[in-house]
């Protein structure tokens, strides 16, 4: 078989949901290309008869082509030879979906390509794909700008065709973890508010719902908590200044993951804050075990000597109280002060270097009556994510959110909350 092309073959469709910035209609995703074919009759188009190959975009998505979609048509011509190949079964048609911002499509569009597998221009005949001598027409139609309707565009989406609008990235790879097959979520722990009168919980956490599974009463007033790599265990710090129901005033403590119980480590004094104690809430452990937090009373990052208890001062101290610590992959440490802006410190002298704001974060004014408001979070430890509690005060629920900080050139600081909680007050990874 032999054919001729008809000049109509090279039309090319462009058929956009709309302008940047509108959204599409829902289901709008359906809009395919369509191509059929009819047997041709001999005549003007073949001389011995062949196939009418009709193509154009399923605009109203019912699945047929009707004749105002019709974009564009084609002849696969019979040869003059008298060898019948008039029907349609070489003719092929293939789509992809590609994410790019081309042919004026701003959040990816459907390149279709249709030929026949005749084995033209140095092609294949018959062998079920299109060479690229065989391909007649490439037509590139706008896909929908939120294609998995999710809320986040195709372009912004880490999961572009599965809906998952909190965009969660565990390990940081840039594909979320809905459609991330090798994605582990973290395991976790977090505990409730405290004070001189009521005993923090220990609670089990599930990242990617938010849920927390009550382990029990640590008998203490829990300000920061975190596990120490080396060890395996779970650290805490108790309230200063006679602000714990368990009567151990600024100390370190292990807390019994099975149970909640605590086991005392260390009353921990920083002599450089007023009365020797402080609050280290926000604390973090490098990967050789060694213990950083930042001295609440005096604002200051300092190192603690988990055998004697003494906190040592590193750098001059800026900033507020601090909303949580957490050790990078690379071992500095990612801390978030009470306005909710990033820093990354170097725990060698403290020196502090600026990432930016997190967006939309909560924050009341002033300090609470308890000196133990902030989000106590922590990094998953292969990135730069942040998961903490969203603290607001004076009754109003906390909830657990989750932060994703990028430390190139232009910081952006994306969050997303996970779920509510009336009670969770920080966390801490396994690790
Ligand atoms: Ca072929
Ligand atoms: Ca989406
Ligand atoms: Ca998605
Ligand atoms: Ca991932």
């Amino acid at each position: 078989m032999s054919r001729s092309l008809s000049p109509l073959m090279f039309v090319a469709l462009l058929a956009c949901t709309g302008p940047q910035g509108d959204q599409g209609p829902a289901g709008a995703a359906g809009a395919s290309v369509l191509a059929t074919a009819t047997a041709e009759p001999a005549g003007d188009n073949c001389a011995d008869g062949g196939t009418r190959v009709e193509y154009g975009v399923d605009a109203n998505g019912d699945g047929t082509l009707a004749a105002d979609e019709v974009g564009g048509a084609y002849f696969v011509c019979d040869g003059a030879d008298g060898s019948d190949g008039s029907d349609a079964a070489g003719v092929i048609v293939t789509s992809v979906r590609i994410y790019a911002a081309e042919y004026g499509c701003q959040q990816g569009y459907t390149e279709t390509v249709i030929g026949v597998d005749d084995g033209a221009g140095g092609g294949t005949a018959g062998d079920g794909a299109l060479q690229e001598g065989e391909v007649d027409t490439t037509l590139n139609t706008c896909l929908p700008e939120d294609v998995d309707m999710d809320g986040v565009l195709n372009l912004d989406d880490n999961c572009v065709e599965t809906a998952n609008d909190a965009q969660l990235d565990f390990d940081g790879d840039a594909e979320g973890l809905a459609c991330d097959a090798d994605e582990q979520v973290p395991e976790a722990y977090a505990f409730s508010r405290g004070s001189s009168s009521i005993e923090s919980s220990l609670y089990q956490l599930d990242l990617e719902t938010g849920a927390a599974t009550l382990v029990g009463s640590t008998g203490h007033a829990i300000i920061g908590m975190k596990f120490n790599p080396v060890d395996g265990l779970l650290y805490a710090f108790t309230r200063g200044d006679g602000g714990d129901v368990g009567g151990c005033s600024s100390c370190l403590l292990t807390l019994d993951t099975s149970t909640g119980a605590a086991t005392e480590v260390v009353s921990v004094t920083h002599d450089g804050s007023e009365g020797a104690e402080s609050a280290f809430a926000s604390m973090a452990f490098l990967s050789d075990g060694s213990l950083y937090a930042w001295s609440e009373w005096d604002d200051v990052l300092v190192s603690v000597d988990t055998t004697t208890g003494v906190a040592t001062a590193l750098g001059d101290g800026e900033n507020s109280w601090g909303h949580g610590m957490c050790a990078t992959a690379s071992d500095e440490l990612l801390w978030i002060n009470g306005d909710g802006v990033t820093w990354l410190i170097d725990p060698a002298d403290g020196a502090m270097a600026e990432l930016g704001q997190i967006p939309d974060f909560t924050r009341a004014d002033g300090w609470d009556s308890d000196g133990d408001n902030g989000v106590r979070g922590d990094c998953v430890p292969d990135s730069l994510v942040y998961v903490g509690t969203d603290v607001t005060y004076g009754g109003t629920p906390t909830s657990l959110v989750y932060t994703r900080l990028h430390t190139d050139a232009s910081p952006e600081l994306v969050t997303t909350r996970i779920a509510p909680d009336e009670n969770l007050h920080g966390v801490a990874f396994v690790r």
